[in-house]
């Protein structure tokens, strides 16, 4: 029998910047090859290697198959089969014996980027939450720091788009790895390179990008808010400033001059152990070149200075006077560049007024008690265990036999191992799908490609039957897709003409276009449409003020500084269940020797509150003093089964409550063969 191969058209919803559109194949019924098309230009054909791998992530041992109810200890992962009649009954008994009981409160639903489809999060989900009075979670544990920065200083203006990278005469990609987590960005900064384009990284890891630049600096994590101020500084000193830009654009740039005042080279060199001639050089070139386009990833923010640190990134650009020319100004989330749509009012389900819960918090969360407590932990979207600071507070959370956990995945995460009930959720191959880029700027529309693999069920529709069970929905809330779908776009002022668009070309672009020119096409979203550099509110929320420089993490102790970016198999935790070989801590030479430690040595990684054990990998691309072991692993890839999150602290960022995970400070001892 011979089988037909189809190619359908899809677009990805993870949670990247760089929103796919997705060549499938199809045969009997089942995803058989997942590639990129050209209906979005910045795929230009390809994907990443982690998506290219999804057949295996929908069809492998991990997937969740049926729902089912714990038989074993909590964190065991064994569950007996039920039908989904008998696990929402369940849940929707439980939901409302808490809310009845403890109230509300008593229920926190967990819930980040897993998918960041519109239909997929905020929907019925926030619908059922919100109107069980549920505790609020407050979305931190990523670009929490840099959206508070962007809104305060730009009111999230679109950023320069991927293609316009080719224009530019100087690129800066400071803190972020498009190698891995930015893929499609890559070619248009190569073509730069061509045209003659300089480039310059700074980052405390030598990544592929950092190999090909002109200028590398490896800062120490946490201290790129002195070398920002640091060139602030010079180019307010030097007349470097465009003074002309800055009055007709800008508040506050005397203010944000006086803050940087103190940070001369040789100071801003000091902390952060770049050499103040290498800050000079970056500072002359930047000043110099035009146009200057500045990739601003997320490394900056995962520390205690985060906010500040991406607050003086962003304001280089105006200071400067980079704007207004193709390739001239900055690329950070264009999350906000879609704000049009209101998926809160589309749900019919406004925020209530109930206590908010740092998601970085959530192991502390988990152990109060009494009036505090939370009693039903809901968890969508989101592989907490894995990804969040404080690992061993969660999991001691999460074994707490009086807590009811529900989590809700296409796959037996880590922390689904420990849920009293689990359901199957259908992958986006498997629904239909609404999602926005935030670095390219598309909006996308997908069908099923496929049937869902087993009883999973998109979460509109489990979130959607939840409400009825628990009594809360309400005659003419949205609840298909095509309804929900309607209600999204019709909260856009220019709903109709996205409609059409979607449904001619599947694809529909901002009203500025798919490339606007920031201070050309694209101006600031602030109340009164100007750029503010040093912004009342976000002063008001920094304990010392923004761009107040902390020097190291408090009460640390230890000698090393561990940071946790992505590397090309992980960057969430999404779909690391198909890597199985171990992760390594990677170590310099220099910290490495002393300890006694060479290549595939044992290690146990440790400070106050945590410990890993895994192998030890000696990497000279590293800054001396900095360890590396990526995020988004799971318990197999390490002998502890714990990893990098074991020992983040759950401090915050100096804004917006983010995480410090790259405030990590640990030590790192031999241990004897296995
Ligand atoms: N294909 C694919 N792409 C993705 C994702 C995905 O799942 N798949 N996920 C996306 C998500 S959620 C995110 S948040 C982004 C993350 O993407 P990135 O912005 O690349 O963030 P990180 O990987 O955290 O770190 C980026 C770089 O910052 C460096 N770094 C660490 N600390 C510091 C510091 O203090 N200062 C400076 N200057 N650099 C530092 C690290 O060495 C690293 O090279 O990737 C997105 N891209
Ligand atoms: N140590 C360390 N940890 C970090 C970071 C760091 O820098 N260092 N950075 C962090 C960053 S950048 C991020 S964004 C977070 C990510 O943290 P999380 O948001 O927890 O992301 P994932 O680990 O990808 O978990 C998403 C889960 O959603 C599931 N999922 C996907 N689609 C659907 C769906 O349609 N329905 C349902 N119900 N489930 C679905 C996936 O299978 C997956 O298990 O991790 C953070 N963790
Ligand atoms: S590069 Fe990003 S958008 Fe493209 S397939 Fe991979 S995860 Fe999806
Ligand atoms: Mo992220």
């Amino acid at each position: 029998m011979s089988t037909v191969e189809r190619h359908l058209e899809s677009a990805c919803p993870l949670d990247c910047p760089d929103a796919c559109s997705l060549d499938v194949t199809v045969a009997d019924g089942r995803v058989i090859a997942v590639g990129g098309s050209e209906r979005n230009p910045v795929t230009g054909g390809f994907i990443c290697a982690k998506v290219r791998r999804y057949p295996e992530h929908m069809y492998g041992p991990s997937r969740l198959l049926h729902p089912g109810v714990r038989t074993g200890r909590k964190g065991a992962g064994e569950f007996h089969p039920v039908s989904w009649d008998e696990a929402l009954d369940l849940v929707a008994r439980r939901l409302l014996e808490v809310r009845d009981g403890r109230g509300g409160e008593g229920i926190l639903p967990v819930s980040y980027g897993g998918s960041n489809g519109y239909l997929s999060q905020d929907t019925t989900d926030a619908r059922l939450f919100h109107r069980l009075g549920a505790s609020r979670l407050l979305r931190t544990v990523c670009a929490a720091p840099s959206g508070r920065a962007a809104m305060g200083l730009y009111g999230k203006m679109p950023g320069i788009a991927y293609p316009d990278y080719a224009h530019a005469k100087l690129v800066v990609v400071w803190g972020m790895n498009p190698s891995v987590s930015g893929i499609h960005l890559v070619p248009y900064i190569l073509e730069a390179q061509r045209r003659g384009a300089k480039l310059v990284v700074v980052d405390p890891r030598r990544t592929r990008l950092a190999e090909r630049a002109d200028l590398h600096l490896a800062p120490r994590p946490g201290t790129d808010l002195p070398i920002a101020l640091s060139l602030i500084r010079w180019l307010f000193a030097e007349g470097r400033a465009d003074r002309r830009f800055l009055a007709e654009h800008a508040h506050g740039a005397d203010e944000l001059a006086r803050r940087a005042e103190p940070w001369t080279f040789a100071r801003a060199a000091g902390e952060s152990g770049v050499a103040a001639g290498d800050l000079e050089r970056f500072a002359r070139l930047y000043a110099d070149s035009s146009p200057a386009a500045l990739r601003c990833g997320w490394g900056p923010e995962r520390n205690r200075n985060g906010g500040s640190a991406i607050a003086a990134i962003l304001a280089l650009p105006a200071v400067a006077g980079k704007f207004g020319v193709r390739g001239g100004g900055y690329t950070l989330s264009n999350s906000g560049a879609w704000k049009e749509i209101d998926g809160l009012a589309a749900a019919r389900a406004p925020e209530p007024a109930t206590r908010a819960v740092n998601m970085n918090h959530l192991g502390a969360a988990l152990a109060e008690r009494g009036g505090a407590s939370v009693d039903l932990l809901f968890v969508y979207n989101a592989n907490p265990l894995m990804t969040l600071p404080d690992q061993e507070r969660v999991r001691a959370g999460l074994e707490r036999e009086d807590l009811f956990t529900v989590v809700f995945d296409p796959v037996l995460t880590d922390t689904a191992r420990y849920a009293d009930v689990v359901l199957p959720a259908a992958t986006f191959l498997e629904r239909t799908e609404l999602s926005r880029g935030y670095g390219a700027f598309v909006l996308q529309r997908a069908e099923a490609v496929v049937p869902a693999h087993g009883e999973a069920r998109p979460n509109h529709e489990v979130f959607a039957e939840l409400c009825r069970r628990t009594g809360v929905a309400a005659p003419g809330d949205p609840e298909t897709a095509a309804e929900i779908e309607s209600a999204l776009l019709e909260s856009s002022p220019r709903g109709g003409r996205l409609a059409a668009d979607l449904s001619r070309d599947r694809i529909a672009y901002l009203p500025e276009g798919p490339a606007p020119v920031p201070f050309v096409d694209a101006f600031p979203r602030t109340p009164d449409g100007r750029i503010h550099l040093v912004p009342d509110a976000l002063d008001a929320e920094t304990s010392h003020g923004l761009y107040h420089y902390q020097p190291e993490p408090s009460g640390s102790g230890f000698p090393l500084a561990l940071i946790s970016p992505g590397s090309d198999r992980t960057i969430s935790s999404t779909l690391g269940e198909l890597h199985r070989a171990d992760v390594p801590i990677a170590l310099h030479p220099v910290d490495a020797g002393p300890r006694g430690l060479s290549d595939g040595d044992r290690v146990r990684v440790f400070n106050g509150i945590g410990a890993v054990r895994c192998r030890v990998r000696i990497d000279a691309a590293l800054r001396p003093g900095v360890a590396f072991l990526p995020k988004g692993l799971w318990s197999h890839h390490t002998e502890s089964g714990t990893t990098a999150n074991a020992l983040a602290p759950d401090s915050l960022t100096d804004l917006a409550g983010g995480a410090c995970f790259n405030d990590a400070r640990v030590e790192v001892e031999r241990l004897g063969r296995a």
